[in-house]
């Protein structure tokens, strides 16, 4: 008998479930990410509560001092990726890159805590104040008038975005030499980042491990600076939900309220009228990007109401056979199959919508889970998609995909029928 979608999702998760953290995909990317497991977890926490919890710790077992969570966790070695430790030089037990991802765990965490508040409780106790600290550290150091900043393409996790194309014009290379990508052998070329995307983001990384990863050298010289509307936004929305498991918990708040009102002011210089978006601003020139990317659409995510991006999402949504496109199809900059540049993603499409159900927008909500269903019922669980004919794209098997079919875009979840 064919397995139902829901059952192939939970065989996913576990085919790449390494005990303690889930790999993306196998192949592609043998370690643990960042947003990934937070993804995972919300994933897990529909089918293994227990297993959820064990995402979200392991993920924080690899916090630096400062309180930075890097992006990629090098639990066991593995040949298969490119950079791997000895490129990020972080000096770090367990290895780990040098920069951080989107911080969606305190959200993940808190979704997780309310299925079972009893059992989630001593949990919730010994991350929260990992997750304190991590927030801090983003308030201490990528804050720039309370526009959260990105210092690597890669930490936004939308790597070759739009967003980043006219800061990148000024990644200088010279100091990168030979070196091998592995990224290319996994996948089709035309559906990954280009070789001069490559080199620059090589460039950024000698760069940061060139000063051991001083924070407050990268924020003067590194070679790469940019608010980013993502970032600011899912920070915003984790302060919120970090605030819910302090009251929880009965600890202060003070701090966390304060960064909130910081952000909500703070994320409005990004709104560029001339493209009618939040938009990335390159904190070296004061240049906007003039990219209206998905990212622009997490406002309703962090509880900012916005009719202007809802005229462009619903422009936008019109004119795309599946939703929610990474780029604005209708810019010249549009590549359907080029990763962050065109293709649409489960995990923003989950973000979106539930950003857009939390502030009564219903309609777009519904249609943005039914078009994720579609992709994956048509495409399985692939990375990415193509938003112009729904074709899967980039790594198969993908576990981010399998987790918010199971959190969100599972039909079963109303039908109840699992
Ligand atoms: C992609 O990024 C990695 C670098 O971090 C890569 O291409 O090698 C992005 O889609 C990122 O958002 C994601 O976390 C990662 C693993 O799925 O892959």
């Amino acid at each position: 008998m064919l397995k139902s979608l829901d059952e192939q999702a939970r065989a996913i998760m576990r085919g790449n479930d390494q005990g303690t953290y889930t790999m993306p995909t196998e192949g592609l990317y043998p370690y643990q990410w960042n947003w990934d497991s937070a993804f995972a977890a919300f994933g897990f926490a529909t089918f293994d509560l227990a297993r959820a919890w064990v995402e979200i710790e392991t993920l924080l077992t690899g916090q630096w001092e400062n309180g930075m969570v890097p992006h990629i966790i090098f639990h066991e070695a593995s040949d298969g990726y490119f950079p791997g430790p000895s490129e990020w030089g972080a000096n770090q037990t367990p290895q780990t890159s040098g920069i951080s991802q989107p911080p969606v765990a305190a959200t993940f965490t808190r979704a997780i805590f309310e299925k079972n508040p009893e059992a989630g409780r001593s949990h919730v106790e010994g991350l929260f104040p990992k997750l304190l600290a991590w927030h801090r550290w983003f308030i201490d150091n990528r804050n720039e008038n309370g526009m959260i900043v990105v210092n690597h393409p890669w930490e936004s996790g939308r790597d070759n975005a739009p967003d980043w194309d006219e800061a990148m014009e000024n990644v200088d290379t010279s100091n990168v030499g030979e070196y091998i990508r592995n990224d290319t052998s996994h996948v089709d070329p035309h559906m990954r980042p280009n070789q001069l995307d490559y080199d620059r983001f090589m460039a950024i990384v000698y760069a940061g491990r060139g000063c051991g990863w001083d924070e407050a050298e990268m924020a003067k010289n590194g070679p790469f600076r940019v608010a980013d509307p993502g970032m600011t936004f899912i920070l915003l929305r984790a302060n919120r939900d970090l605030l819910a498991l302090a009251e929880q918990l009965g600890e202060p708040t003070d701090e966390i309220k304060g960064w909130i009102s910081l952000l909500e002011s703070g994320v409005q210089q990004l709104w560029n009228p001339a493209i009618r978006a939040y938009d990335a601003l390159n904190i070296r020139t004061g240049n906007f990007a003039g990219s209206m990317s998905s990212s622009s659409f997490l406002c309703w995510f962090a509880g900012i109401e916005d009719s202007s991006a809802l005229t462009e999402f619903d422009r936008i949504a019109a004119v795309s056979k599946y939703s929610f496109p990474s780029h604005d199809p209708e810019s010249d900059r549009f590549e359907p199959l080029r990763y962050w540049r065109g293709p649409a993603w489960g995990i923003i499409n989950t973000l979106i919508g539930i950003g857009l159900a939390e502030m009564g927008h219903h309609k777009q909500a519904e249609a943005l889970r039914d078009d994720t269903a579609s992709l994956i019922t048509q495409s399985g669980f692939a990375e990415y998609f193509n938003p112009v004919d729904g074709s899967p794209a980039g790594g198969k098997d993908f576990t981010w995909t399998a987790a918010i079919w199971l959190a969100w875009a599972s039909p079963s979840l109303h039908t109840k029928e699992n």
